[in-house]
């Protein structure tokens, strides 16, 4: 049994691996691929106007060019409470796709200079799509809250991670090992409901 992950970010697809390691699906092991090692090459517009449409988008996108695959695709970002929860839906296209992640850090630490510790809330949210393969389409979304901190820390991770503070530990997001990121992650528990769901499914 295989599952397409209809993404291009290797971050992503690095915590997607973990969270899903170990998934059986009909008493066999699943097979995680990327759309691209998938074969499929899709350039897909995001146009949705939620986590949620974005995420379906992406996944209907893939499942329309593979057949008998489950398809998952991740839609994710941060939502920065002061700026009216900018960058949101747009955190991949922040400053442009193709600027780095020091500099949109950086941008986003400098816009909020001077906004005191309690005004600095912010959440990870990520919305897990799938399409079976009879075309039934689930949705799973969940978010990670925390405060952007006043410079970037951390080494792990990716995206926004190093300016992603985590308010139980007071560590940045990049400052955690995987699994520790992924045991509270957004992603990790977005995931681990549509693992649920497909084990569910699958009875
Ligand atoms: P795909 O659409 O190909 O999956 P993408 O990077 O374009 O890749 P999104 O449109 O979902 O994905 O954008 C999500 C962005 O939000 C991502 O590029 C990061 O900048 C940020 N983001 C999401 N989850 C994150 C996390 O766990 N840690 C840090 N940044 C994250």
């Amino acid at each position: 049994q295989k599952i397409v992950f209809a993404t291009g970010n290797a971050g992503k697809m690095k915590e997607i691996r973990e969270i899903l390691s170990g998934l059986t699906i009909k008493g066999e092991l699943v097979e995680i691929v990327s759309s691209k090692e998938a074969g499929v090459d899709a350039e897909i517009e995001e146009n949705g106007r939620s986590f949620e449409e974005n995420a379906l988008i992406k996944a209907k996108a893939v499942a329309a060019k593979v057949k008998g695959a489950i398809v998952l695709a991740d839609d994710s970002g941060l939502e920065i409470d002061y700026l009216n929860k900018e960058p949101g839906i747009y955190s991949a296209r922040y400053m442009g796709e193709d600027t780095s992640y020091h500099v949109k850090n950086a941008n986003l630490i400098q816009r909020l200079k001077g906004v005191p510790d309690e005004q600095r809330s912010a959440r990870f949210v990520c919305a897990i799509a799938c399409v079976l393969p009879d075309g039934e389409s689930l949705i799973r979304t969940a978010a990670i809250e925390g405060k952007i901190g006043y410079e970037e820390k951390g080494e792990n991770g990716f995206g926004y991670d190093p300016i992603f503070v985590v308010p139980s530990c007071q560590k940045s997001a990049a400052e955690l090992t995987p699994a520790e990121k992924n045991a509270i992650s957004h992603r990790g528990k977005a995931l681990r409901a549509m693992r649920e769901c497909l084990v569910e499914h699958d009875k």
